[in-house]
């Protein structure tokens, strides 16, 4: 009985070992790649390679970001209604009276797409190119 027993505890061991301990590595990050550009002037545009952990939003990208490159900074507005609103990035800042904002953009094979939600909903894919564009409002509806 205790020979049975030691062989079972053994073959658990084995299969525990071989299916690997659990680990806190917590969920995958996925690559994503960010331009900062600016429509207003003749700045050269900025790339940066960044990652978001999967299923999360672009606001934590930005976040990670911001934490590990000193020549990346951005802030945030709180909106009553649809969330995070991306105020400034790199210290400029987006300006009512000017009409100023960051917009906020996605490419894929040369297309480039606006993001229908703001940084605190969007969900970025894997390698995914964002764009963070300061332009003018005053052509757009929204
Ligand atoms: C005008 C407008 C804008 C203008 C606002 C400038 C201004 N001062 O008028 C500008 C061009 C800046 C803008 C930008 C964006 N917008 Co807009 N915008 C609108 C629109 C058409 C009307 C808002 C309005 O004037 N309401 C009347 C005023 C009196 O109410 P208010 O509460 O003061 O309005 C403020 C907020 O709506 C805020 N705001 C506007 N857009 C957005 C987007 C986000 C994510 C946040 C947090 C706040 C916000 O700015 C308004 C003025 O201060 C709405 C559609 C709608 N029907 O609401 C979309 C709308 C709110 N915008 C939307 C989006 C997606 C964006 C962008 C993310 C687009 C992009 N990809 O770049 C960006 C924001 C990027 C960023 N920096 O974070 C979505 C939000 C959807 C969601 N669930 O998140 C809406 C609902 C349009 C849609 N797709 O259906 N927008």
């Amino acid at each position: 009985m205790a020979l049975r027993t030691t062989a079972l505890l053994s073959v658990g061991v084995l299969l525990f070992l071989a299916r690997g301990a659990p680990t806190d590595a917590g969920p995958a990050t996925l690559p994503l790649r960010l331009t900062v550009e600016n429509d207003l002037s003749n700045v050269t545009p900025e790339t940066h390679f960044c990652s978001v952990v999967e299923g999360g939003v672009l606001l934590g990208a930005l976040r990670r970001l911001q934490e590990t490159q000193q020549d990346f900074k951005f802030s945030v507005r709180q909106d009553p209604d649809f969330g995070l609103l991306l105020l400034s990035v790199n210290g400029v800042a987006a300006d009512e009276r000017e009409q100023t904002y960051w917009e906020i953009l996605s490419e894929s094979s040369g297309e480039i797409s606006r993001l229908d939600v703001g940084i605190g909903c969007y969900k970025p894919k894997a390698n995914e190119h964002i764009i963070l564009r300061f332009s003018s409002w005053t052509q757009q509806s929204s």
